[in-house]
């Protein structure tokens, strides 16, 4: 391609970003979703076509850094392409009218819109004591939640305080905070957990929902299956340091510098499920982990703030498939006995052997917190 072709393209603009840009974006978002390659081109068009959903975007207990996270990108494209392929017409943070002003937009939009509009929903909702720990424009956090619902199409909760409680729901709970999946009942809910959430799972979601016109399919906690289905610990750079035991001992000393495995300094990564390993943050590619910081399970309910960060996860042990030669182990790891179950069984010792000995090498202290609600996808 010429450079005077590359100038022409980056000259179109689409969304206040160039053509070029905006196709990247939506070859990665159509990746993200587990769509097949061509697509792209159909999630584009649909965003040029469908774009621009009226979105109410509501904040309750919270630290706003989901919006900070959206807003703060280091490269514009992200947060650009979401906000002009939506048209906000309510943000208490990025408005700029206040007071009655703001509630007047806020209810004529829901009017204009009744059945139509996106609602975003960003923390927690107090609900103890009647919701009195949580009021904006003298309504509770659980009245407004509830009477923007009514018109919504699908409400999407943003961050892990929306959707699942988050820090503010910690023990002893004080104001009662719960998420909105607890509170809305007969309305589509997706919840995009992280604190803060990787502003391309908004993104995604949104371009899927304009595409299909239909919301992504959903877990038992209802993420989208497509950012959310596998573990960070399945695609973690770290991950080769992990199999063959070598671990980070102390933050800062030869183990920590070398990358080594950061499972003994409480990392969650094999508990949690989350893109972040593949799709990292920003434009420098970086996540926690790849920085030297343990997973701390963002984006898991019975993780986040309820595991203390040096914690140790559970790490289930794999079950054999039924199809595997049957072993008759006479002594547990010293592998099958050869007579009886041939050379497939001896495979089948070396890789319960491995097994064995990469338990040896994790830590014996395992009395900790599994992730038993997402049994069924495994
Ligand atoms: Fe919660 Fe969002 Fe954590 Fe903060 O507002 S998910 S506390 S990053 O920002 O809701
Ligand atoms: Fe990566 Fe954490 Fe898994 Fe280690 S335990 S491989 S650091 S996700
Ligand atoms: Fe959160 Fe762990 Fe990703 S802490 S941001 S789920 S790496």
């Amino acid at each position: 391609m010429t450079g005077g072709v590359m100038r022409k393209e980056d000259d179109f603009l689409c969304a206040g970003v160039s053509r070029r840009s905006f196709i990247k974006t939506c070859i990665t978002a159509t990746a993200m979703m587990g769509l097949p390659f061509g697509m792209h081109t159909k999630v584009a068009e649909a965003f040029e076509k469908n774009g621009n959903p009226t979105v109410i975007w509501l904040h309750f207990q919270e630290c706003t850094g989901c919006s900070e996270s959206l807003l703060r990108s280091t490269h514009p494209t992200i947060s650009t392409l979401i906000l002009d392929m939506i048209s906000l017409d309510y943000h208490e943070t990025l408005m700029a009218g206040s007071g009655a002003q703001a509630e007047k937009s806020l209810h004529d939009s829901m009017l204009a819109n009744k059945g139509k509009y996106l609602l975003v929903v960003e923390g927690a909702i107090p609900t103890k004591d009647n919701g009195i720990y949580c009021k904006v424009g003298g309504k509770t956090a659980q009245e407004s939640l509830l009477h923007a619902a009514e018109g919504a199409a699908a409400i999407i909760s943003i961050g892990t305080c929306a959707s699942f409680g988050g820090i503010q729901s910690v023990g002893p709970n004080p104001t009662g905070a719960v998420g909105v999946r607890d509170i809305i009942k007969d309305k589509p809910v997706i919840n995009i957990p992280g604190c803060p959430p990787s502003p391309y799972n908004l993104l995604s979601t949104v371009m899927y929902y304009l595409t299909f016109k239909k919301l992504p399919e959903l877990d038992a906690l209802g993420r989208p299956k497509f950012a959310y289905g596998r573990k960070i610990h399945e695609h973690c750079e770290r991950r080769p340091h992990f199999d063959a035991g070598r671990f980070a001992k102390a933050y800062g000393d030869d183990t920590h510098a070398q990358g080594y495995c950061l499972f003994k300094l409480g990392c969650k990564g094999p508990a949690t499920y989350a893109n972040c390993s593949v799709q990292r943050f920003n434009e420098v590619g970086a996540w926690p982990v790849s920085i030297g910081h343990p997973c701390i399970g963002c984006t898991e309910p019975d993780v986040l703030f309820k595991m203390a960060i040096a914690e140790k996860v559970q790490i289930h042990e794999p079950t054999p498939f039924d199809s595997y030669a049957p072993v008759d182990l006479k002594e547990k790891g010293k592998g099958p006995d050869p007579l009886t179950t041939g050379l497939v069984g001896l495979a089948g010792g070396a890789a319960l052997g491995a097994g064995a000995m990469l338990a040896k090498k994790l830590p014996k202290d395992d009395g900790h917190k599994g992730d038993d609600h997402h049994e069924e996808q495994e």
